[in-house]
């Protein structure tokens, strides 16, 4: 997967006209297969004035962070064709998940412990899975509940039944709609759908605009209207956070394997990705590590599928990742300060498949051992060196074998932490360093190969970039 850096640059004068409402500059997208990165060159669009301390997220991304983990759906016609990407031309009628249950969805998801799920509720393939007026291509032209039904309505009140965040993905890239490519049609057509799906279904916690683009027919190249797109949705969903590859609130992680940077900073650089000429790997690197010095708040969220594909097919049901994987995927991911988009998909009956809901359910287990044997919090002992710059302090009641070490910093201040290690005084008064690393950000997770049985610790903070972080302490015991 590449990603471009040929776009034009949003100016300050298109973001201050963003902010007032009046604006109509467009940001295009590469011509082939893109993860399209588009950096605003101006501050968050929550904010409205410009600030020279170091960002801070929104109330909408300090929510979307302390989610740490939301299940993703991708369900539609390609559950039928056995494809990953339908070409536009698909027959509704093969839209027929006779068994849909979207309380089965919603309730694997509370059980598995993530807190929003995010629905395709189109992909590019174009079919809506709600009865849109903007096109016929969507659920009314099934046979599916005879034509009455709405998959994003039954999705929302079923997540929502079990105090779920609710999610939608609607693919800007769309193979079926005959005005795609003929740029200003298609931005009002795309704004339509948007403003169907954020003012018929309540709340909506985050808005994921995919970067993924072929083009269409005869080479056709839509121009986006991005400044209106996501004004329209900051109009119309304030609480939102919108994801696409590169923003405005949170960007894509840089690959699709669970495997977010480290380090990883929260903030980025917007300026990268608006110098002409600057190529992919940069752009890669900046979504997979952030800027230390960057001016935005923009955390990045990590998407992976449990499968090989992101659609589901019969022959991947022997391939959903194991347990293993997938705790090495959280140490990858919320254990970087990021968070976890894991993607499930419907079969064909609408129902989410027995390996993984299986596989869902012994994940949670896993996690929920790993994390059992918390150490009752201790009575840390802060202070500030002139050398090392923080340093913490504590004694264990008693010699206890550690197996994992969560630090988090106070992000509503922004990040901080530029270097640190962890100490352990273990038998024999001997210290050994037991964790180091770089950034920590909201959640930075270190595991140990074997647990080391310590009475004292020590978090010094080695390098810190502006003002001296608050830093939280969490100690797993390995269970015995
Ligand atoms: C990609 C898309 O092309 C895939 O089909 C999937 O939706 C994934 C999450 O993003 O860019």
């Amino acid at each position: 997967m590449s990603v471009h850096s040929a776009r034009d640059a949003l100016t300050r004068r298109d973001f201050a006209a963003l902010l007032a409402g009046t604006a109509t500059a467009a940001v295009g997208v590469q011509p082939t297969f893109v993860r399209a990165a588009m950096w605003p060159a101006a501050p968050d669009l929550h904010s409205r004035s410009v600030s020279f301390a170091r960002p801070r997220p929104s109330a909408a991304q300090l929510a979307w962070q302390r989610d740490e983990f939301a299940l993703f759906l991708h369900f539609g016609v390609n559950t039928f064709t056995d494809c990953e990407w339908g070409d536009g031309k698909e027959d509704p009628q093969i839209f027929n998940p006779a068994s849909l249950d979207a309380r089965q969805w919603a309730r694997t998801a509370r059980e598995a412990g993530a807190r929003c799920v995010i629905l395709t509720a189109k992909h590019h393939d174009g079919f809506c899975l709600w009865p849109t007026k903007t096109t016929a291509h969507s659920v009314a032209s099934s046979p599916w509940r005879g034509g009455r039904g709405d998959v994003v309505r039954e999705f929302c009140d079923a997540v929502r039944e079990e105090q779920l965040r609710v999610g939608l993905y609607c693919s800007p890239w769309d193979r079926n709609a005959a005005v795609y490519g003929e740029s200003p049609k298609y931005n009002d057509f795309y704004i339509a759908q948007l403003t169907e799906l954020l003012t018929q279904y309540g709340e909506i916690a985050e808005v994921w605009f995919d970067g993924a683009n072929g083009e269409g027919p005869n080479g056709r190249k839509q121009v986006y209207d991005w400044l209106h797109i996501w004004g329209t949705v900051r109009r119309l969903q304030p609480n939102a956070v919108m994801f696409s590859d590169a923003g405005p609130d949170i960007r894509w992680i840089g690959n699709e394997r669970g495997s977010a940077g480290d380090p990883n900073w929260s903030t980025v650089d917007p300026s990268i990705v608006t110098v002409p000429g600057v190529d992919g790997p940069e752009i890669i690197r900046s979504l997979q590590h952030g800027d230390r010095d960057g001016t935005v708040w923009r955390p990045g969220e990590t998407d992976v599928s449990i499968r090989p594909g992101w659609f589901y097919h019969p022959a991947e049901d022997t391939k959903v990742k194991s347990v293993d994987e997938l705790v090495r995927i959280w140490f990858s991911s919320v254990g970087r300060n990021s968070k976890l988009l894991l993607n499930v998909p419907p079969n064909r009956d609408g129902l989410l498949s027995a390996p993984d809901v299986q596989r869902l359910r012994e994940f949670r287990t896993a996690r929920d051992a790993l994390f059992a044997g918390e150490v009752p919090s201790l009575d840390w002992a802060w202070r500030e060196m002139s050398g090392p710059r923080l340093e913490g302090a504590a004694i264990l009641p008693r010699p206890t074998p550690i197996d994992v070490i969560r630090l988090g910093e106070a992000i509503e201040n922004g990040q901080q932490v530029a270097r640190y290690r962890v100490e352990g005084e273990t038998a024999g008064s001997a210290w050994r360093v037991l964790a180091s690393g770089q950034t920590i950000g909201y959640c930075k997770l270190d595991r140990f190969d074997s647990p080391v049985a310590v009475s004292r610790l020590r978090v010094i903070i080695e390098e810190i970039v502006d003002d001296v972080p608050t830093v939280n302490v969490r100690l797993f015991a390995a269970a015995t």
